[in-house]
């Protein structure tokens, strides 16, 4: 005697580059579980469990509807006996017990509002945290000595905590268009990171700025920065010199965190599909490039390693071209 069962499941490629990823969620619930325990790894410093984490929910969020039952994701890619775990968790009463305990313990929720702080990263906070720092008040009180990117971040604490509004970054594109315009006549300036995938909010604004005279670019951040400073707009700022990229907190109404990167035009494709993120894609693009293409990607250029050749790309739909992978579109980026 058979007994058969015929159960619809989706289908689903396994790099998220390969697939279209917009902001509409079906599976919100389950990858908001799944996202604060790859958080949670990554503020751990156990990046590869992060990852994992974060590749089982990319995959949920491009299912196009609700997930109800395990049997849905029979031969989805990227879900490890951990994610399915907790997913079945939820399937089942509603919420994810690990999530849950995760969320309320201690050590999260310090590392939470310490790596809140502009200039402090998972491994600062963990050490304040094996002396007894827990808190913003704590850490105040406990004498420890901040740089001044921490000292500018404690300062504007609830400002920067504060998720800018896509009505926030139009402000600020419009100053920075001005500041660029300024000190260089031609230059142009091209809105990035989440904001461009068609985001409504996001932790900073990201533009990228160019010349279509190559070489023109050349010392101008400095000088960007400079008119930012002698208007009166910047608070605080960081410059990484080799990536020419400058991270500013502006005094506006609010502070709001800007991220500057000043790319030569002959790189601005790279540096473009490179900015946009999210983060993950960007991560998956990578891995595309060397497991399945033998090629390097980053945010300058793209390495044929077979070949041994730089392949040149004026948009990013040459560099999808490149790697073989059919073109996704900034708003279908959202993994
Ligand atoms: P947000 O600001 O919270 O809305 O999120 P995004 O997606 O704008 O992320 P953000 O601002 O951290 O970074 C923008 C994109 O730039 C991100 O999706 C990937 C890329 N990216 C971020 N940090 C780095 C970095 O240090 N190096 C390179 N090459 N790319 C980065
Ligand atoms: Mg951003």
């Amino acid at each position: 005697q058979t007994s058969e069962a015929e159960v619809v499941v989706f289908s689903v490629p396994s790099y998220a580059c390969q697939r279209r990823t917009t902001l509409e969620n079906h599976n919100a619930v389950l990858t908001d579980a799944l996202a604060l325990l790859a958080e949670n790894a990554e503020l751990s410093e156990e990046e590869g469990r992060g990852v994992a984490f974060r590749r089982a929910a990319a995959v949920l969020k491009a299912l196009p509807r609700p997930v109800t039952s395990m049997t849905e994701l029979r031969g989805l890619p990227c879900l490890g006996d951990h994610s399915l775990r907790v997913i079945k968790d939820i399937l089942e009463n509603g919420a994810s017990s690990e999530a849950e305990s995760t969320k309320q313990s201690e050590r999260y929720k310090a590392l939470k509002v310490l790596t809140g702080i502009f200039g402090v990263g998972a491994k600062t906070a963990d050490r304040w945290i094996r002396e007894g720092i827990l808190g913003l008040q704590q850490l105040q009180e406990s004498g420890q000595t901040l740089n001044r990117a921490q000292q500018a971040g404690l300062e504007h604490y609830d400002d920067l905590n504060q998720p800018v509004t896509k009505a926030d970054a139009d402000v600020i594109s419009e100053i920075v268009e001005r500041a660029v315009v300024s000190v260089l006549p031609g230059a142009q300036m091209t809105l990035i990171g989440g904001f461009r995938r068609g985001k409504l909010s996001g932790h900073d604004v990201d533009f990228l700025i160019t010349h279509p005279e190559e070489g023109r670019e050349v010392g101008l951040m400095p000088k960007v920065v400079s008119w930012l400073e002698s208007q009166g707009f910047l608070l605080y700022q960081k410059t990484t010199r080799n990536s020419e990229r400058s991270r500013s907190g502006h005094k506006l109404w609010r502070a709001v965190r800007v991220d500057l990167v000043v790319s030569p035009i002959s790189q601005f494709a790279f540096a473009l599909l490179g900015w946009t993120g999210s983060k993950l894609f960007e991560r998956e693009l990578r891995r595309w490039a060397g497991h399945e293409r033998n090629m390097s990607l980053s945010s300058h250029a793209l390495y044929d390693n077979k070949q041994r050749i730089y392949l040149r790309a004026t948009s990013e739909e040459e560099i999808f071209a490149h790697l073989g992978l059919e073109f996704i579109p900034p708003s279908e980026r959202n993994t």
